[in-house]
């Protein structure tokens, strides 16, 4: 079974938007298998944002990312990675299509609300650099494998 990583940014912390962004991937079908709040150091950001080291925008994107707490999980589901990066909508909110977290809730592509995994190895990076192994958990939700 595939696992992202997710993560709900200081602007969606800041807003409120926690529990409705929880519940979207929830009520999808997507299992939690690792939840956390943490205040990101800055070398961590470096780390997990360094394929944009170079840009104009990684300054910035590193300050904000530091800036207040964010909420970290892995969720895990069949084809998990690409379930939740369609439900998060295009990088740019206005792009994002209709309906997606980055349509409803963002305005600014510095700002947009949610980070996910763009492909299982980055997933399997991204998960090694927010959670130790003993912080996710195995379990199983029907013993029938319907729900998993
Ligand atoms: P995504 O989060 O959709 O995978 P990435 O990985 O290309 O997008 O970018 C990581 C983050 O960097 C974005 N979530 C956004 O906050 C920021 N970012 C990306 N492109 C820009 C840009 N052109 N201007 C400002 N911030 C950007």
């Amino acid at each position: 079974m595939e696992r992202t990583y997710l993560m709900v940014k200081p602007d969606g912390v800041q807003r409120g938007l926690v529990g409705e962004i929880i519940s979207r991937f929830e009520k999808k079908g997507l299992k939690i298998v690792g939840l956390k709040m943490l205040r990101i150091p800055r070398e961590m950001a470096e780390t997990h944002y360094g394929e944009h080291k170079g840009k104009p925008f990684f300054g910035p994107l590193v300050d904000y990312i530091t800036s207040s707490p964010v909420v970290a999980m892995v969720l895990e589901g069949k084809d998990a990675v690409s379930v939740a990066r369609e439900m998060m909508g295009a990088t740019n909110p206005l792009k994002a299509a209709p309906g997606t977290i980055r349509a409803t809730y963002g305005m600014d592509i510095g700002r947009n609300i949610i980070h996910g995994s763009d492909s299982p190895e980055s997933a399997r990076r991204e998960i090694g650099i927010f959670f130790r192994p003993e912080e996710l958990t195995d379990y199983s939700r029907a013993v029938e494998g319907w729900i998993y």
